[in-house]
This record gives C-alpha cells, structure tokens and sequence, in this order.
C-alpha cells in the first residue's frame, strides 16, 4: 500500500495535563512552547508540570494502585484487552498521529507513518498479549512446605521519555508496566510532548465506551509534560513512585539513579547514550554494506542512541568504502519532513543543533578530514547537510562523543584483535555491528565485543520481541521482549506450612 498523504496542519487537540483521565491545568498556571523544528517557530503551549503536578499525578495513580481497586482487581485478560483496543485507535488514528509526530520532532512523514506508529501498535499488542501470560513458579523446598513465587506489579512507575521516537518510546515504556499491572505517571520529553498527549487522550476514550468498566480507571495512565530539571526530577525523587525508567543522557541517567538512590531506592531502568562501532571487513558485500552504514547513521537525522557512529572499516577496501559512502551521503535529500522525496528532516531543537555544529568544529580542529556537509542546510529550522569526516581516531571528539546528529566518523583499521580492542574503547555499550561473510570473524566479534545489541550484516533492526538495552555506561535492564517484561514485576516467594502435603 502506498504512503497516504500526510495532514500537514494537524489541529493540536491537547495541551493539558492528564491526570485521572482528566484534562487540568498546571498548578503554578505555566505554560510552555512547542516549537517546530522545520521553521522554528511556535506550535502549541502545553500546560507545564512541575512537582506540585507530578505530586497530584502520584495521587491519583496510588489510589487507582489500592489493593481493592478497579485495575487491581481486573482481570489480567481484561488488562490485555485493553492495550490491544489502545493500539487498535492509534492504528485508526494512524495518519494524524504520524503527522502530529513529524510536526513536533521533525522526522519524514514516512517514516513516522511507516515506521513509528506501526512499530508503537505491534509493541502494545505484544504486550497485551503477555497480560495473562505472567506468572511464578512452584519450587521445591526442603522441609514439609510448600513454595510459589508471584510475579506482582512494581506500583507506581515514573516514565521519562525522550524526543527522538516520542511515540514509540512511550510505547515502550507503557506497554510492559500496564500489562504486569502498574500504574504510571508518564512525563513526555519537552521538545515533543504531542503524541503523548494524544495518546493519553485515546486511553480516556476507551473509558466512555458504552461498557462499563471498558477503560483504563482514572490514575493509571497519568501524563505530565514539563521540563526534565523539574517534573522530571519531582519522579525521579517522589518517595512514592517505586519504579523511575528513563530514556536519555547518560548524564541526565546519572542524575535520575542518584536520586532514586537517595529517596527511595526505587527500581532504576536506563536506556542511554552510545557510540556503537560498524565494523566492516574487506570480505563483506561492499554495496550493501555502504547501504547499511548510511542507514545505520543518517537514519531519523542521526539521533538514534544506537547509531552506528564509529564506522570502522578495513584498510584494503577502505578509499572504495569511503567515496561510494561520501556520494550517498551527499545524495541524501534533506528537506521538508512532509515531503516523500525526503529522507531527512531537521535536527529536533536549536540545542541539539547547536551541539553537533560544534562537534563538528572541534572534528575539523582535531585534524579529521572533512568529506562532505558540516554546515547547516537552508535557513529556517534546524537542518544541517549530512556531514562525512574521515581520519578519524578515538581521541578525537567526534570519535568519542555520542554527536546525535548526522555526522558520520570514518576510521581506518587493519585486524581483528585491534578493531575489537577499539571498539570496546569506550564508555558505551548500546550496539555493534559487523559485515562480512566469515563466520569464523562473526563469532569471535560476536562474543568479544561488550555492547547490549550486535548486528551482524545488518544495522538498527529492532522488534517488540528482542530485548534491546546497553552494557557500561549506555544503561541498565532491558526493554521489549520477555526480558522487558521482568522490570516491571517484583517476585514475592510464598512459603506455606504444609504438614499433609508432601510434595
Ligand atoms: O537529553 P536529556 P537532551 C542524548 C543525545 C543528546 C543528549 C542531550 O546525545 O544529544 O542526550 O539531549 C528529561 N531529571 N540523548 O538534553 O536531557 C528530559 O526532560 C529527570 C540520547 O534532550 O537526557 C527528557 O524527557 N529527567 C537519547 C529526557 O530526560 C530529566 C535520547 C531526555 O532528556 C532531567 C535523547 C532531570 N534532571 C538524548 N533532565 C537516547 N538514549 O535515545 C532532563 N530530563
């Protein structure tokens, strides 16, 4: 089926607060701008959170968490239901959202249509589908008792998201905490708060169905939008959230576990930052491998946590390498995001823009060879050229620093004991790939190289059913799959006294 066209004006229903499924203001009566990243110019105010928003959030999802409520003593088939009739109206409403997601971050029609809202609808369904699939276990013990774990919710889990996949983060992040049975207070990043709140508004929707009982109650999806130093810090210090996960900065990920440390020790999950090294070697299919390193790092304008950023490639093919993969990149349409003839659109804000301009700066400055862009693109909005450097070297800092942005870093390498040792010279470990068609190099690479994801003759392949997450400093736990799921419970072991039944 082709693209259908795109809404390129999408009405801003919503932007307020939710909380028990209602729509409030904020309490302090602020608001902020949600900019546009094509022009610069103004889409919306949204109400803005802050703790004393946060903390009526927490309330409202502790009562909808009360041991003889509605969501906890629902079915847990129920529960499955209900994600699953959420991702069938964001699959109704698939167009609008696709294009509320482009207007707020940026990123091509296409691919918000073709890529993020699909993704976000298999994720929830995936989980739905786990919803009465949890359980414990029985377990032998010594002695005349009898022992069974059960899988119970966390409680109330904070969710901080991130403005690169608004959508489909949040999806991420929703998914397995209302399938185990938690309630959440979602803060949505600043720059995007859009979806979310569209989202929000499609769980209340279910509530007023003809059915009783048919929605999410009130407090269990709890949306604030705000900024990070202050909503976001109010979850990740509130002594009544249990559960803070959080996509981000490694810095900003620092900061969110310090203070879950310090109040209450709640449970911590990070996804962040990266440097991931693609590796090809001289045997690898060349052009397909030029294919998937452009994909791996131009793709949603660079700001993947797991872009390929360290592009390691062989000595004996790397000139060949280097200008078929320059005159793709060159090739690359940048341009309106509304636009099917485009593959990229801008950066999200002036910030991060401003951030990879300088990076590319101090490339230049370290001796790294510029190939082709580094400037900005037009002159509106926050489009920069798809940038290439060469003679790249780990203590440069481009060849360090997650850049976030389209800027692709070309290092030269000569075995494989020397590039695994490179590409383990970091403080990341998000994803690795590697091209070639030895297996015997596959599995060396596979195994030595410490990084949460490898690929191996292919690049960003992500599913709803394959845990994905970070080694060192890109992170802690896992999201999607059954290895996502375990977050979110907390196992209780129970220990019956059992003199007449012998096991
Ligand atoms: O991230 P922040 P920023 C990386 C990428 C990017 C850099 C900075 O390198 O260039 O981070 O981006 C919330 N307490 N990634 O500044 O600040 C914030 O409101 C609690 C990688 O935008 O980490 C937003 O909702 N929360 C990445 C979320 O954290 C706080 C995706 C992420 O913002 C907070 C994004 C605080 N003190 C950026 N401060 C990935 N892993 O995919 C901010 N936040």
């Amino acid at each position: 089926m082709g693209l259908p066209s795109p809404i390129v004006n999408p009405e801003i229903l919503y932007k307020k607060i939710f909380i028990n499924n209602e729509w409030v203001d904020s309490v302090n009566g602020k608001t902020f701008s949600v900019i546009n990243p094509s022009t610069g110019k103004i889409i919306a105010n949204v109400e803005e959170g802050d703790k004393a928003d946060v903390d009526l959030a927490v309330i409202a999802a502790k009562e909808a968490f009360k041991h003889d409520s509605e969501w906890r003593t629902m079915d847990a088939s129920v529960r499955g239901e209900l994600l699953y009739k959420l991702a069938n109206l964001i699959e109704r409403d698939a167009v609008y959202i696709a294009s509320l997601e482009t207007l707020d971050n940026g990123k091509p029609f296409k691919d918000s249509y073709g890529i993020d809202v699909p993704y976000t609808v298999k994720c929830l369904r995936y989980f739905a589908g786990w919803s009465d699939k949890i359980q414990g276990k029985t377990i032998p013990m010594d002695g005349e008792f009898f022992c069974y774990t059960r899988h119970e919710p966390v409680g109330i889990c904070g969710q901080i998201i991130p403005w690169n996949f608004p959508l489909l983060m949040m999806a991420w992040k929703i998914g397995p905490a209302l399938c185990c049975g938690n309630v959440i207070v979602l803060k949505p990043a600043e720059q995007t708060p859009l979806t979310a709140l569209y989202t929000a508004q499609l769980a209340k929707e279910l509530t007023i169905r003809i059915f009783l009982k048919a929605g999410f109650p009130p407090g269990v999806l709890n949306v604030v939008p705000g900024y990070g130093p202050t909503a976001g810090a109010a979850i990740s210090n509130h002594p009544d959230i249990d559960k803070v996960a959080f996509t981000g900065s490694t810095e900003v990920g620092q900061i969110v576990m310090e203070a879950a440390a310090k109040t209450n020790l709640k449970r911590v999950t990070l996804e962040l930052g990266g440097k991931s090294p693609n590796v090809v070697f001289a045997d690898a299919d060349l052009d397909f491998a030029v294919e998937m390193s452009h994909f791996g790092l131009f793709f949603n304008m660079g700001q993947c946590c797991c872009a390929g950023s360290r592009l390691y490639v062989q000595e004996e093919i790397y000139d060949e390498f280097k200008s078929k993969l320059v005159e793709k990149a060159m090739k690359r349409p940048v341009g309106d995001p509304f636009d099917e003839g485009n593959d990229s659109g801008p950066q999200v804000d002036q910030d991060q823009f401003n951030k990879i301009l300088e990076l590319v700066e101090s490339g230049k400055q370290e001796g790294a060879v510029l190939e082709c862009g580094g400037k900005r693109q037009g002159v509106n909005g926050y489009f920069i050229e798809p940038t290439v450097f060469s003679n790249v070297n780990e203590d440069m800092r481009i060849g360090k620093e997650e850049i976030f942005g389209p800027v692709q870093t070309l290092i030269k390498f000569k075995t494989m004991d020397e590039v695994i040792e490179r590409a383990n010279n970091t403080t990341y470990g998000l994803a690795a790939a590697i091209f070639t068609r030895d297996i015997n190099k596959v599995m060396t690479y596979t195994s030595r190289v410490r990084a949460g994801t490898i690929w191996v003759n292919c690049y960003n392949i992500l599913r709803t059913t394959c845990p994905f997450g970070g080694f060192k400093k890109s992170g802690i736990g896992r999201e999607l799959g059954e290895y996502g799921l375990h977050q979110y419970s907390e196992v209780k072991t129970v220990i019956i006294n059992a003199p007449n039944a012998p096991i």
